[in-house]
């Protein structure tokens, strides 16, 4: 439906225009807010870097649950370190997509009332301390993984805090690996703890990366921009190789018994997700979706009086310099 709207729109545009963009495109060239797009390309890229954005800011929910119950002083002095990092994460990437056009305001309100999405992970909740080491090996992990190739997208905002957030990501995995190291090498009971996070939170982050390459309604022309740069299956297929070796370095399981490594393609062969449970999961039937939201909801209305001082504070210095002039 909405990849054929995207359609039907670019038939409405101007044939030499669209002509020109996409040799641009195709000669690597990056496009800038000022530069002329299709409505399309605008409309995909506010879905996805406003989806991105919001991912960022619910994404530090579940870890937010564990900052007050960290094992030692360090550990939480680091866990409360990423987690501002994907509230600076959320921040390049909502005023990236502002560049197009859209406000940060309006981003909210559409998450909030169910126009936008944000990441099925952040649906699942952190049940032991052991999720904080599987969501930052897993989780971050997987978004290093698709996000790495974004710094290639074409849109030039977008590839530009990726760099950024690539090198904050890539801290944020490795000291996800040390929790799981520390639990793994343990005590008996803080190997099970671990193994038990990888068994819950192993599906869940493959859905990470979207559905199949033939459910997938957006691939193709995101691909034809240069918006996504890989398919969904791809980055799967590469998360997996990279990932099953260190579970084995943890001596931990990935819990999948048709996991085999496949010669031919050079790659691991594996369980799908139950992709029925993603849909529903976007549908808002996982199991965290509702406490999310209100989380958001709270903390927008809690916000209110906040904006409501910026605004009347902005209009008041502007008062006073036209006073002045
Ligand atoms: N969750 O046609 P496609 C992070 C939707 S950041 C929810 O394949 P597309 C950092 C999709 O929107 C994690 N919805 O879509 C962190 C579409 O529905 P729509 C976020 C999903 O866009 C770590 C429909 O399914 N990263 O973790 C998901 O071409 C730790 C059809 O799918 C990004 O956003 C999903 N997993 O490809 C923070 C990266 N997958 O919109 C805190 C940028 C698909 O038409 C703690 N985004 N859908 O209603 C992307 O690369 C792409 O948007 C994909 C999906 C690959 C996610």
């Amino acid at each position: 439906m909405y990849a054929q709207m995207v359609k039907s729109e670019a038939t409405l545009e101007d044939p030499e225009k669209l002509a020109a963009f996409q040799a641009r495109i195709d000669a690597g060239e990056k496009i800038e807010p000022k530069d002329w797009m299709p409505a399309g390309y605008r409309k995909t890229l506010i879905r996805q870097m406003g989806q991105h954005a919001h991912s960022e800011i619910v994404g530090q929910l579940p870890e937010g649950n564990w900052i007050t119950r960290a094992p030692t002083l360090e550990r939480k002095a680091i866990l409360l370190a990423k987690v501002q990092d994907e509230a600076g994460h959320g921040l390049y990437l909502y005023c990236g997509a502002e560049t197009l056009g859209v406000t940060r305001d309006e981003m909210t309100e559409m998450l909030l009332d169910g126009r936008m999405k944000y990441s099925s992970i952040f649906n699942y909740p952190t049940l032991t301390w052991a999720d904080m080491g599987a969501v930052g090996w897993l989780v971050d992990g997987a978004a290093i993984m698709n996000q790495v190739p974004l710094q290639r997208t074409s849109y030039g905002p977008y590839a530009r805090a990726m760099v950024r957030i690539c090198k904050e990501e890539s801290f944020h995995q490795r000291q996800g690996y040390d929790i799981m190291m520390k639990m793994a090498k343990g005590t008996p009971a803080q190997k099970k703890m671990a193994q038990d996070a990888l068994n819950r939170l192993w599906f869940p982050s493959l859905m990470m990366f979207g559905p199949s390459d033939a459910e997938s309604t957006h691939s193709e022309q995101s691909m034809a921009w240069k918006i996504k740069m890989n398919t969904n299956d791809e980055l799967r297929q590469k998360f997996v190789d990279q990932t099953v070796p260190q579970a084995e370095y943890l001596g931990l399981t990935v819990p999948d018994e048709t996991l085999a490594w496949n010669e031919d393609k050079g790659g691991y062969d594996f369980a799908e997700p139950d992709w029925n449970e993603f849909f529903d999961v976007l549908r808002g039937n996982g199991p965290c979706n509702t406490e999310r939201l209100a989380a958001r909801n709270k903390a927008w209305d809690d916000g209110k009086w906040v904006r409501d001082g910026m605004l009347a504070h902005a209009e008041k210095r502007r008062i006073g310099k036209v006073a002045a002039e």
